[in-house]
């Protein structure tokens, strides 16, 4: 008895171009707290003094203790089969990409290549004054927030936080791969934030078959196609068995100068 529909299995021997739209839930197993749900990072601490611009002008020395903490806690983890399968799937498909929510780096630490980033990177950092960028090795963690050794003013982490906008490059290519896709997975996400949930059911308006994973059943359910109910470990390194039963490797010419390009803006 296979998991997957007769219809996933043949879009998925049928299909060019995938797009997966990955959240919190696909890092869950690797040890990253989701946000929401009763062991979210959100049942600890308020958003609203966290992730938003005016909470880290308040209080640049709370906020700042709070990414140190996720800073080591996502330098310690690794990615799960849930990241290595999509790597491997990315393979057999012409156009493949992966746009996460997650400021982890599991995907790229996975190895695959087309990933935009709608969130941002806990590995980055900026200087708020004058863009200087800094990496996580050249900052010092102490209980205070670090300050920026060209003009002195606070140095932030690459993320999102509410009311920003997304990397207008991340999200230009992330619409164009949902517009583009014949199939179209949401993994571990609620899909309550926006604008990344709209992200899904662009791809569906523009003819993808939608398919979500997920343990629950989310806000999303009632839109796509079909829901697979489980853990995006044990699904994923599935469905990438699935995939090989009914497709081979893909060699097409000029997919590895674009994936390096892609590659290298990281
Ligand atoms: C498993 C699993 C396993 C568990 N396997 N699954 C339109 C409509 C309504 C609101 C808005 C809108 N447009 C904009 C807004 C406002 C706001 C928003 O969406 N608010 C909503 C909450 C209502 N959006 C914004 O502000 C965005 N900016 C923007 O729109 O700019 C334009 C603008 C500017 C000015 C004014 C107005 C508009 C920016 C959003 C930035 C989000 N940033 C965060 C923090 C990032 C940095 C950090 O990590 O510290 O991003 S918030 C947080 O939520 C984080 C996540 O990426 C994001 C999404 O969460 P995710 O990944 O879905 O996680 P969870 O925890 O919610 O769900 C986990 C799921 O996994 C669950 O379903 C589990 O069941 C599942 N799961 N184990 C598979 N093993
Ligand atoms: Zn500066």
């Amino acid at each position: 008895m296979t998991l997957f529909s007769r219809k996933l299995l043949d879009k998925l021997r049928s299909s060019d171009s995938v797009g997966v739209l990955t959240g919190a839930g696909i890092s869950a197993e690797s040890g990253v707290p989701t946000f929401r749900g009763d062991d979210g990072l959100w049942k600890k601490f308020r958003p609203e003094e966290l992730a938003n611009f005016d909470a880290f002008i308040q209080n640049p020395d709370l906020v700042w203790e709070w990414y140190a903490y996720r800073k080591k806690l996502m330098a310690e983890i690794v990615p799960n089969p849930g990241h290595s399968s999509l790597a491997e799937m990315e393979k057999f498909f012409p156009e493949f990409a992966v746009i996460t929510q997650n400021i982890d780096n599991l995907h790229r630490r996975a190895g695959t290549r087309r990933v935009y980033e709608l969130h941002g990177n806990i590995e980055r950092n900026y200087c708020i004054g004058c863009g200087h960028r800094y990496r996580n090795e050249e900052l010092q963690f102490s209980t205070t927030a670090p300050r920026c050794i060209d003009c002195n003013d606070l140095i932030r982490p690459d993320v999102v936080w509410f009311g920003e906008l997304l990397p207008m490059d991340q999200w230009a290519k992330a619409e164009d791969a949902a517009r583009k896709a014949d199939i179209f997975f949401s993994v571990g996400t609620s899909g309550v934030v926006h604008p990344a949930a709209s992200l899904p059911l662009l791809a569906r308006d523009h003819g993808a078959y939608l398919v979500e994973i997920n343990p629950e059943y989310t806000f999303l359910s009632s839109q796509v196609h079909e829901t697979i109910l489980g853990k995006a470990g044990e699904v994923l390194p599935k469905l990438l068995e699935a995939i090989k039963k009914v497709r081979s490797p893909f060699h097409g010419s000029g997919t590895t100068a674009n994936r390096i390009s892609e590659r290298d803006g990281f």
